[in-house]
């Protein structure tokens, strides 16, 4: 009869294991498991280390725990164990071990949160992080950069994000670089990191902040310094011209006779803050805060409608709508925007 229970209890359990495990596959584009910079090694280090005196101690606990159940069991016509009291030895080892294990749990902990306080040395790379709802606004003071949601920084370089708000509480969070930081408006936080590889990684927002706070997400590319050079340059040059009689030139027009100037900035053309600038935004590789690829398809449908592939974009419809015509030529002299 037990047999069939078990059996029965498995046929539970399995699908269930295997689902979690499933959880286990990868990719992991946002693990703090997988640090990129000092910040991230720092907390990875001390997490790790502090994993290892709880599973010692877990270890300990759980063993005295099963032989005491397993050698002083009820059995029948047994005499009750002898208890133990006012073990002088006992007690002085069982309060000491405890201590010095938060001792060394503590000092690391403490060491750490000055280390990754967001100091950064005087040539650091400075970065202007504010978050809106629902993208995140990147200004590079010392290269008079204004750029959105795709945070470029130099390999190697130490680099100091000094992040705020421009309406609610959000917090900045790209986990293969460092911890998470809340963006506060009227405040400013930092962080300071040095990313140690080249590639390209994922963030959130981390403090709900209204509709698409789940759709709050950025992105990190980690440069090399010869890249990142590249990428500042092109940014700063005034955004391209669109040859006379394409599409593009068209859209430009479009463009210029649109609400889109009152919400946006394209050097030269419109001096719009509410949203993000667009200067370059045809080199950005997501849109919408990393929600999108930056495809025709994809800008198409967002300028005909923001609100309805991110709910609550402070995007709202054109009215009147714009014709497919016109967000093609939008599109394509957006795309020109390289
Ligand atoms: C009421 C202000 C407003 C108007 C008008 C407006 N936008 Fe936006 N736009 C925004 C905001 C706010 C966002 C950011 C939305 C988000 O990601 O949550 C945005 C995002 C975008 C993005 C994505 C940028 C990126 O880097 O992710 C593009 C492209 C864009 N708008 C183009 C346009 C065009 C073209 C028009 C005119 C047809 C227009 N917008 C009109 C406010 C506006
Ligand atoms: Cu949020």
């Amino acid at each position: 009869m037990r047999i069939f229970v078990a059996v029965g209890r498995l046929r539970l359990w399995l699908p269930t294991a295997a689902l979690v495990m499933s959880g286990c596959g990868g990719p992991f584009p946002q693990s703090t498991l997988l640090p990129r910079s000092d910040f991230a090694r720092a907390t990875d280090v001390l997490f790790t280390d502090i994993f290892w005196w709880a599973a010692g101690v877990f270890l300990v606990v759980e063993t005295l725990l099963v032989v005491t159940l397993i050698r002083f069991r009820h059995r029948e016509g047994r005499a009750a164990p002898k208890p133990t009291h006012g073990h002088t030895l006992l007690e002085i080892a069982w309060t000491l071990a405890p201590a010095a294990i938060l001792v060394f749990v503590a000092v690391p902990t403490v060491r750490t949160i000055f280390a990754t306080s967001g100091e950064a040395p005087a040539d650091a790379l400075k970065v202007d992080v504010i978050g809106h709802q629902w993208w995140w606004e990147l200004r590079y003071p010392d290269l008079a950069l204004v750029t959105a949601n795709e945070l470029h920084v130099p390999l190697g370089r130490a680099v100091q994000l000094s992040i705020t708000s421009a309406d609610v509480i959000h917090a900045f969070w790209a986990p293969p670089l460092g911890g998470k930081r809340d963006a506060i408006p009227g405040h400013v936080n930092q962080i300071a990191f040095r990313a140690d590889r080249v590639g390209d990684y994922g963030g959130q927002c981390a403090e709900f902040c209204g509709a698409s706070h789940a759709n709050m997400r950025l992105r990190v590319v980690v440069d090399s310094d010869s890249g990142f050079g590249r990428w500042a340059t092109e940014q700063l040059e005034g955004p391209a011209a669109p040859a006379p009689g394409t599409i593009a030139e068209r859209g430009k027009a479009v463009y210029a006779r649109s609400a889109c100037i009152g919400c946006h900035t394209i050097q030269g053309v419109s001096p719009g803050v509410i949203g993000p600038n667009l200067t370059h935004v045809g080199s950005r590789t997501t849109i919408a805060s990393g929600l999108f690829p930056n495809d025709s398809a994809h800008l198409a449908s967002w300028i005909a409608d923001a609100p309805a592939l991110k709910p609550g974009a402070l995007m709202m419809r054109m009215k009147p709508p714009l014709s497919d015509a016109d967000i093609a030529a939008i599109v394509a002299y957006l795309e020109s925007l390289k």
